[in-house]
């Protein structure tokens, strides 16, 4: 059995693949140590300016490991994960200074679709499926689900997604606003790759600012979005490649961008 999650860095796009095709990509703590750390080094390396989050095997990710759960239940462990684990990745993807792209390949459940909706664009297999999962298991949510998965569906279907765990398949996750885009599954990892792949070669400090001001945004005045829009815009407008991309436009010529 090799490593869990495989990381690897190519001209500016990190990929970090959940790799426990056996066990459906359930997170045991090994899984979601390495996720963490890798999410983490992405997020602190500069040469790193995109990240594309997918999967191998039939699943996503299932969520928990409940297999190995139960063996800390019946020891009699308490629940640390949330606050060791799920908290520490839900935040190193949303806030995480350059785009995150996920590639769901199949189905994601509990946590796992809690990474996928934390995530700035969510591409499918057309055979993945997402279900909020936790109420089968007698658990509320984490991963940031009710912070993320209302200002995606809205309250009231949260409340019955959450209420009602049941797979939602990938087109009715697209009418839902769950996803970007379906894609057959043997196209999804071409077209991941070329998504993050624009990003990786994108603007980065203006896609940080756009992903900070989205995020302040969503629980400020709009007094005071207004203020954090100026200083990010000024960010931005402070940054090579917004100077570039004027040369450029005027220049009747495509952009360079070099992410500073
Ligand atoms: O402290 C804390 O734990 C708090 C943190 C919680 C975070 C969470 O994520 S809680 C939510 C945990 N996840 C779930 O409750 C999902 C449980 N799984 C399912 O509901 C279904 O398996 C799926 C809808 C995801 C997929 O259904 P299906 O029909 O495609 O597959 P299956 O036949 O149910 O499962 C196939 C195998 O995967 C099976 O193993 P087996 O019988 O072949 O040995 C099944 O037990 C295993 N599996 C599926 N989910 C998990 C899992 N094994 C461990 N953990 C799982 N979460």
């Amino acid at each position: 059995m090799g490593e869990s999650v495989l990381y690897e860095v190519e001209d500016g796009l990190a990929t970090v693949t959940l790799n426990r095709p056996e066990a459906m990509n359930a997170l045991d703590t090994n899984t979601k140590d390495t996720l963490r750390e890798a999410l983490r080094a992405a997020s602190s390396d500069a040469a790193v300016r995109a990240v594309l989050l997918t999967a191998r095997g039939r699943a996503f990710c299932v969520g928990q490991d409940l297999k190995e759960h139960v063996g800390i239940l019946e020891a009699g462990g308490g629940m640390t994960t949330v606050a060791d684990h799920y908290n520490p990745i839900a935040t190193a993807i949303a806030t995480m200074p350059k785009p995150v792209v996920v590639a769901v390949n199949g189905v994601a459940a509990g946590a796992g679709a809690g990474f996928a909706f934390a995530a700035d664009y969510r591409l499918a297999s057309d055979t993945a499926s997402f279900t909020t999962a936790f109420a089968g298991v007698a658990l509320s949510t984490d991963s940031g689900m009710s912070w993320t998965l209302p200002r995606l569906v809205g309250q009231a279907r949260a409340a019955e997604l959450l209420l009602f765990p049941r797979p939602v398949p990938a087109q009715e996750a697209l009418s839902l606003g769950l996803v970007h885009r379906v894609l057959p599954a043997d196209e999804l990892a071409q077209a991941a790759v070329a998504v993050a792949r624009e990003l990786a070669d994108g603007p980065t400090v203006a896609y940080a600012a756009i992903k900070e001001a989205l995020a302040y945004g969503a629980s400020h005045t709009l007094a005071e979005t207004l203020e954090r829009e100026d200083a990010l815009q000024t960010r931005a407008g402070a940054s090579a490649d917004h100077r570039e991309a004027v040369s450029a436009f005027v220049a009747k010529r495509r952009p360079r961008f070099e992410g500073r």
